[in-house]
């Protein structure tokens, strides 16, 4: 039987979601499991685990495997893991894995008739995972930068300023938090390496793609950096997974997955990567530098493909590897669906009502305006969640506030990448928010770029499938581009594009502009400005 499908798994958040890509005739199949309605007993909420502190967000590693064993038996009853050539991983970023020194032999001796977390429940030296929610290292933060000379060195060297999520501040909070569960702790995986490990049967790499959210990488050299290890807990390289640059084979299938799942024995496994830079690889970014992504998931992203580390780069911006060796840029906002949905069930309306509201109602909100801030925040950072709302914004106000909402979401965007280059003339808009027209349109009003979404809204999912054919191939000899391989998936799968409209164009934009408004607003907020009533009352005269 001639094998020619190529399988992503994205475990993200709140899913985990396979998609199989048929390269000889261009079909996709996608199958999902949602955590919270499929394993209730895990009891999250989106996903996850959030403590009385908002600032602790973790997860029980065991759910995931679960869902690992419950996909691919479903993969395997649909007759498609026969047929799979490769498969590969995209992972929420940053969340780490803690496993014990029996881990390594547990997974390369699996019994394929017992349930996967059966055997793999007890791995663990730290029951749960803290995930990329978490914003609890504040002090672990300061305690780096510190070790490396100062905020702008640790994002000379590792790309980014000392950030609460990342792996290295989170490895650091657990040493000294529990020094003697750190001690017995073999290897610390990160989300996409440990789920990549259930596939192999063995610890496996992760990719400059993720390993760059750590803290722990020298972005110029891909190798995990001496000084931010040592600067983070004792004896941590050898807890590390290998860090490599592209994405080539971590190996063939594990024997457990031959039996199992009944994939083919030569199946290859391609070391995995962070569902970001795998969005990138989905919209068929790598190598341009053009256009724009963002992406309108758990948590909205705004990222692009870097050639080279110019000085184009937003300080409150990440430097993550791209999937051809190279980089990309990303910001991340974490309130993103969360705080829609919020204002969205508050209101009892359905995502339609919502989109509906957005298309039809005055771009500008009369100068109403919300900072929504509902869960702790990365961009800009905001430890302490509160909704504020500015310009006589009512809670009751339905249209109000799901306009506010929006508008607080696409302009902090625009804001806080202006640092990172030119605004791009087209964005490519993903995940699920991305189906939502009243949200595309204030992105393009807002940024005055052709927006456009696409039919496959999994682009994590679909990067994963790219990443396993590209890697297939590789093995193979054959070194296609890039292009070759995802223009006939992106190229006509488009939804349309929907193009800004002057007039909104300016009121955002215009002197006086609610740009300006919103960023006076921000700035009170955080307490670095002072009242913006007179901006507000400025957009008023302007705008009203
Ligand atoms: C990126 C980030 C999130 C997660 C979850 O830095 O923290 O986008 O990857 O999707």
């Amino acid at each position: 039987m001639k094998r020619n499908k190529f399988l992503g798994l994205d475990l993200s958040t709140q899913s985990l979601t396979a998609l199989v890509m048929d390269l000889s005739d261009h079909t996709l199949y996608r199958k999902s499991l949602h955590f919270d309605e499929t394993y209730p007993s895990y009891q999250t909420s989106g996903g996850v685990l959030a403590g009385e502190d908002p600032r602790v967000v973790c997860a029980d590693p065991r759910m995931w495997i679960e869902a690992v064993d419950d996909l691919l038996l479903l993969l395997r009853h649909e007759g498609i893991t026969k047929e799979v050539a490769s498969l590969s991983v995209s992972a929420q970023q940053h969340g780490s894995v803690y496993l014990h020194s029996k881990a390594a032999a547990r997974l390369k001796d699996l019994d394929h008739r017992k349930p996967l977390v059966e055997q793999t429940g007890d791995i663990f030296s730290r029951p749960v995972a803290p995930v990329w929610m978490d914003s609890s290292t504040s002090e672990e933060c300061e305690e780096i930068a510190q070790a490396m000379g100062g905020d702008a060195r640790l994002a000379e060297t590792t790309g980014s300023r000392a950030t609460e999520r990342f792996t290295g501040p989170q490895i650091r909070k657990f040493w000294k938090k529990d020094p003697r569960a750190y001690e017995h702790t073999r290897h610390i995986a990160l989300i996409s390496s440990f789920i990549t490990s259930l596939l192999t049967g063995r610890l496996a790499p992760v990719d400059c793609g993720d390993g760059f959210g750590t803290h722990l990488a020298n972005i110029r050299t891909g190798k995990w950096n001496r000084k931010a290890l040592a600067a983070t807990a004792p004896k941590l390289r050898a807890k590390l997974p290998r860090l490599m640059r592209g994405g080539e084979s971590a190996g063939k299938v594990s024997s457990h997955l031959i039996k199992r799942y009944g994939f083919h024995p030569q199946t290859e496994v391609i070391v995995g990567t962070g569902d970001n830079p795998a969005s990138l690889v989905g919209l068929g970014l790598v190598g341009d530098t053009e256009q724009k992504a963002v992406s309108l998931g758990t948590s909205d992203t705004y990222f692009g493909y870097m050639r080279n580390l110019g000085r184009d780069r937003s300080p409150e911006g990440h430097v993550f590897g791209a999937a051809d060796g190279k980089y990309m840029l990303l910001l991340c906002f974490k309130n993103g669906s969360l705080a829609r949905e919020a204002v969205k069930n508050r209101h009892h309306l359905s995502w339609d009502e919502f989109s509906r509201i957005l298309l039809s109602t005055k771009p500008g909100n009369d100068g109403k305006i919300m900072l929504p801030y509902f869960l702790p925040e990365i961009t800009p950072l905001v430890l302490n969640p509160k909704v504020h709302r500015f310009g006589g914004l009512l809670e009751q106000d339905v249209e109000g506030d799901v306009r506010a909402v929006v508008e607080a979401q696409i302009m902090t965007m625009w804001l806080h990448s202006a640092g990172s280059g030119r605004h791009p003339a087209k964005i490519l808009v993903t995940a699920g928010g991305s189906g939502n027209q009243g949200l595309l349109q204030v992105i393009g009003d807002v940024f005055d770029a052709e927006v456009e979404s696409f039919e496959v809204k999994d682009s994590a999912a679909l990067g994963a499938a790219f990443r396993a054919a590209k890697g297939f191939f590789a093995t193979k000899g054959d070194f296609r581009e890039w292009k070759a391989l995802t223009d006939p998936f992106t190229r006509h799968r488009g939804l349309g594009i929907v193009r800004p409209r002057k007039e909104a164009v300016k009121i955002y934009r215009g002197a006086h502009g609610l740009l300006g408004v919103y960023e006076a607003c921000e700035k009170f907020a955080l307490g670095l400005g002072g009242d913006p009533q007179a901006a507000i009352r400025r957009f008023r005269e302007t705008y009203g």
